[in-house]
């Protein structure tokens, strides 16, 4: 029996020895120790021994099945061990290899400037106001004094929403006028800033554009507020203190008189040429067309229940894109749009 028991120490021990796997140790301790395995036959066959016997062969069948369970358990560390180490060499990391930056959003430029404009105005006391891209007809045209058949409707070639009846993608900030009017009362000082869309579309104009429009209702408000801010306005975005504005005379239904607001233009600085070469940017008239404004027409006023005796106004719409084109001496409109990080970093 003693016999016995060393030999299928030994075979176990050997077995063990050439094991590769898990799966082949599992089956060795189920055909050596499991509840049929033939280790556990030989301890069954104990109670049949003398008692002299059944005391020593007893204690040495204890013992080795102790060693058996042990290298056992030591095969399966080992297994273990040897199967990180594996991992280990097929999925090696080099730390000292340059790690890869991840791209990194930026402020685009329209945005930055927005931004800045934002900063100039508010320190000449205007807050910022907001409205809808989405419009409707009311505030875009109606309240804007532009009821359904006006003429002036045509000056904007408008994108309509299909079935959203009376609603358009607003084809200017004005708009932002008429809602900031209908919610607060006077003195009022705003510039509302963002998007807006016409079916327009070449070298000089696109379909989406951005606009600043300027609003200031008050008591004793004139044409020489108006030229002031401007002015000031432009020497600012320019950051050039000799630049002037001039209003020409023109036409929009929401103020009277309607004016087109021309500034000094900041690449040949009004002289039509440099050095001698005739400027291309203001085709030598040392002017440049900016935007509109006028002082607002009392029926808007009235539109917003604005006491037209004791309040009056102006107001003003700037196109912002040809603006930051000429401050940067950026050519192409189409590079606002494309989303060229190499571009939009550089601001
Ligand atoms: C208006 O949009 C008026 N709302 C401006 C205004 C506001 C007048 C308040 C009086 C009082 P106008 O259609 O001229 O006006 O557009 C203003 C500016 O927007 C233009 O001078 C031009 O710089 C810019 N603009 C117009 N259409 C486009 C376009 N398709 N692409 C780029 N810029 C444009």
């Amino acid at each position: 029996m003693k016999d016995k028991i060393e030999k299928l120490k030994a075979q176990l021990l050997a077995a063990l020895k050439s094991a590769k796997t898990d799966e082949i140790v599992r089956n060795l301790e189920v055909d050596f120790m499991g509840r049929k395995g033939q280790f556990t036959d030989i301890m069954r066959g104990l109670k049949d021994l003398a008692d002299e016997a059944k005391k020593t062969v007893g204690k040495l069948a204890n013992q080795v099945k102790t060693e058996m369970e042990l290298a056992i358990q030591k095969k399966y560390a080992e297994l273990e061990v040897a199967e990180l180490g594996e991992i280990a060499d097929k999925e090696w990391i080099d730390v000292t290899v340059p790690g890869k930056k991840p791209l990194v959003g930026h402020r685009h430029l329209i945005t930055k400037f927005m931004d800045d404009l934002e900063v100039i105005f508010s320190r000449m006391g205007f807050a910022v106001a907001a409205g809808p891209d989405i419009e409707l007809e009311h505030y875009n045209f109606n309240q804007l004094n532009i009821p359904p058949d006006h003429p002036a409707r045509d000056m904007q070639d408008t994108f309509w929403i299909k079935n959203l009846k009376e609603t358009v993608l607003r084809t200017q900030t004005s708009p932002v006028q008429i809602r900031y009017m209908e919610a607060h009362e006077p003195p009022i000082r705003i510039i509302s800033l963002g998007k807006t869309f016409r079916k327009d579309s070449d070298a000089t104009h696109s379909p989406m554009f951005h606009q600043c429009e300027g609003l200031m209702v008050g008591e004793n408000i004139s044409m020489a507020n108006l030229k002031a801010v401007l002015t000031h306005f432009m020497q600012q975005v320019f950051e050039d203190p000799s630049i002037k504005t001039r209003f020409r005379i023109s036409y929009f239904p929401f103020v009277e008189p309607g004016l087109e607001v021309d500034c000094t233009c900041p690449i040949c600085h009004g002289e039509g040429k440099t050095e001698n070469v005739p400027c291309r940017l203001c085709k030598q008239t040392g002017w440049l067309e900016v935007g509109g404004a006028g002082m607002v027409h009392p029926k808007v006023l009235e539109n917003v229940g604005y006491d037209t005796e004791k309040y009056t106004g102006f107001a003003f719409g700037m196109g912002l894109d040809r603006m930051i084109m000429i401050k940067y001496r950026i050519n192409h409109l189409r590079m606002f749009f494309e989303n060229d990080l190499r571009f939009i970093q550089q601001f």
